[in-house]
């Protein structure tokens, strides 16, 4: 019976590392009890060990292949979206990024579409009535308030009150496109101004 421990050279690459730089593994193969599936066992162990930077994430060489950041800006994107600081960005780490970016989009738009209700609401009544829409659609959103307008609003104004509140402009401002809007031609516009009081 061999009683002495023997021991090899085992490389293993790692896929997360750069290419063709091994990992030194040294395996006992006649371990305490002496039997090749032990020592088997501890080299399976050996390559998961390896392998789970893999499934934890990419590391930053791997983070630049997928363009998901400019290269400029690609280290702190990284830095960023690597949360809790372990050099790999992980699924969970891009998908948690990926919604605070759609929620900082959509906190934008909802900032938007606040201001573009203070700047319809012309005399502060707090609604917009069909004048102000109108107004509105002409200097701002370059929409010709046609009829496919006019539809649009209507459909907008869920309480039938000819007015819209935050929530209806909001409606619109998110619908109106929908509704075969034309837009404004420059050739149409001698000035910038419209003033449905005139029409
Ligand atoms: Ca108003
Ligand atoms: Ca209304």
């Amino acid at each position: 019976m061999w009683k002495t421990a023997f021991f090899f050279p085992l490389f293993v690459f790692s896929t997360s590392a750069a290419p063709f730089s091994p990992d030194y593994v040294e395996v006992d193969v006649y371990d305490v009890d002496g039997t090749l599936a032990d020592a088997l066992a501890k080299v399976a162990e050996e390559l998961i060990g390896s392998s789970k930077n893999e499934s934890r994430g990419m590391d930053f060489e791997q983070f630049v292949k997928t363009d998901k950041c400019k290269a400029n800006i690609a280290r702190s994107c990284f830095d960023d979206i690597d949360t809790n600081k372990d050099g790999l960005v992980s699924q969970e780490e891009l998908e948690a990024y990926d919604r605070s970016s759609m929620q900082r989009v959509q906190s934008m738009f909802d900032n938007y579409l606040d201001t573009s209700f203070m700047d319809a609401d012309t005399n502060r009544d707090g609604v917009v009535d069909q004048q102000e829409a109108d107004r509105f659609a002409f200097n701002n959103l370059r929409v010709v308030p046609d009829e496919n307008w006019r539809e649009a609003f209507s459909s907008s104004d869920a309480n039938e009150d000819g007015l819209l509140d935050l929530t209806e402009f909001k409606k619109l401002m998110n619908d109106y496109s929908n509704f075969n809007v034309n837009i404004v031609q420059t050739s149409d516009v001698p000035t910038l101004q419209y003033d449905t009081d005139t029409q």
